[in-house]
């Protein structure tokens, strides 16, 4: 009778409990129904913005139990950025994270995210991104048909060319540079007196395969990933702009989760940010170890040519600052001078 009780009960116990533990389950996750997000991206998956989308993808599985499913679309196979974006619009697709650079068409108050030497480190950056500022940003994406769910990172862009080293300011003279599709990083180069010619991310290895282009900007583990230093023979570390990555969801599908769906959609963008921008920092301390080992030849910028840069692009900052609004840039400047100060 024991062995019959005990063979009866205890499975009777694991299946109370079970259905006990299912029905606290579905408890948590009533407000969360069967989804399918498509989340595209212009990095390789190996790039630490790849890698944050695969913690994006494992976050918010977990804190759906399993209903939320993200299929993961790497190295631009869903377009570029700009192409993303205006599908996330359309409700084609769901999620994107692109640069604010190439959105400054869109959203022209992103662009003061590309005006030269603004930040020195990461810090100052996120005070900006965290704050105030950034949040005043994401706040203008609802009406174009977008939600913004913080920022990643892109991070510091340093020049790679083919031609010769830059070390000075009059170094950038003639050098056909691909820009990301930005009106003030056009204006920047050419002001420095480059030839700025703007292009979508994908079609830059290509371009300076060609020789299309004698170089292109960008930040380390992205110059690492492309494989740019397989076409590319110069590295200088000029730091000019510090770019970042927007967390984007399409509005229409947005306003069609339950307020739980789009809260655990928030904290697992949020915490797969944390995690990408540490994983970035760490990557482009490891990139540019790989760099020179496969043999680009690295120079550093010193401090006072990049302030010799910063002033000779002062006039195109001055006239986007009117552009984008004084106050906003005013405001960013008091910020980082702030964090700077402590
Ligand atoms: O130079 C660029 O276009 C890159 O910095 C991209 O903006 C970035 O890597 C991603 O937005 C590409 O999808």
């Amino acid at each position: 009778l024991k062995r019959l009780a005990a063979g009866v009960i205890l499975p009777g116990i694991l299946l109370l409990s079970a259905c006990g533990s299912a029905q606290n389950e579905s408890a948590t996750t009533d407000g969360i129904q069967e989804r399918t997000i498509k989340a595209g991206i212009g990095n390789s998956k190996m790039h630490p913005q790849g890698q944050g989308m695969v913690k994006f993808k494992e976050l918010l599985e977990e804190k759906s139990g399993g209903k939320m499913k993200v299929q993961n679309f790497f190295d631009a196979t869903l377009g570029d950025d700009q192409k993303m974006t205006e599908a996330l619009q359309g409700g084609l697709q769901e999620v994107t994270v692109p640069s604010t650079s190439p959105l400054v068409g869109m959203i022209k108050e992103f662009g003061i995210y590309d005006f030269p030497f603004v930040f020195n480190n990461e810090e100052e950056a996120y005070s900006v991104l965290d704050g105030a500022i950034g949040k005043k940003l994401l706040d203008k994406l609802p009406e174009h048909d977008l939600v913004g769910l913080g920022y990643w990172e892109n991070g510091f862009r340093n020049l790679t060319n083919s031609k010769h080293p830059v070390v000075t300011a009059d170094d950038f003279k003639g050098l056909k540079i691909r820009t990301m599709q930005n009106e003030v990083h056009l204006d920047a180069f050419s002001k420095l007196g480059a030839n700025p010619s703007p292009m979508a991310f994908s079609e830059v290895f290509t371009a300076l395969e060609t020789g299309t282009v004698d170089g292109q900007e960008n930040p380390l583990a992205t110059i690492q990933t492309q494989k740019y230093n397989e076409v590319q023979d110069y590295l200088s570390l000029t730091k000019h702009v510090y770019t970042p990555f927007v967390f984007l969801v399409s509005k229409k599908f947005w306003d069609d989760l339950s307020e739980e769906e789009q809260k655990i959609m928030s904290e697992a963008a949020q915490e797969a940010g944390e995690y990408q921008r540490a994983l970035n920092r760490k990557e482009n301390e490891k990139a540019l170890k790989y760099l020179e080992e496969e043999g680009m030849k690295i120079n550093e910028v010193k401090p006072e040519e990049m302030a010799k840069m910063k002033e000779v692009i002062q006039p195109v900052t001055d006239k986007f600052a009117q552009k984008f609004g004084p106050d906003l840039v005013e405001e960013m400047m008091t910020e980082v001078e702030k964090v700077r100060g402590n």
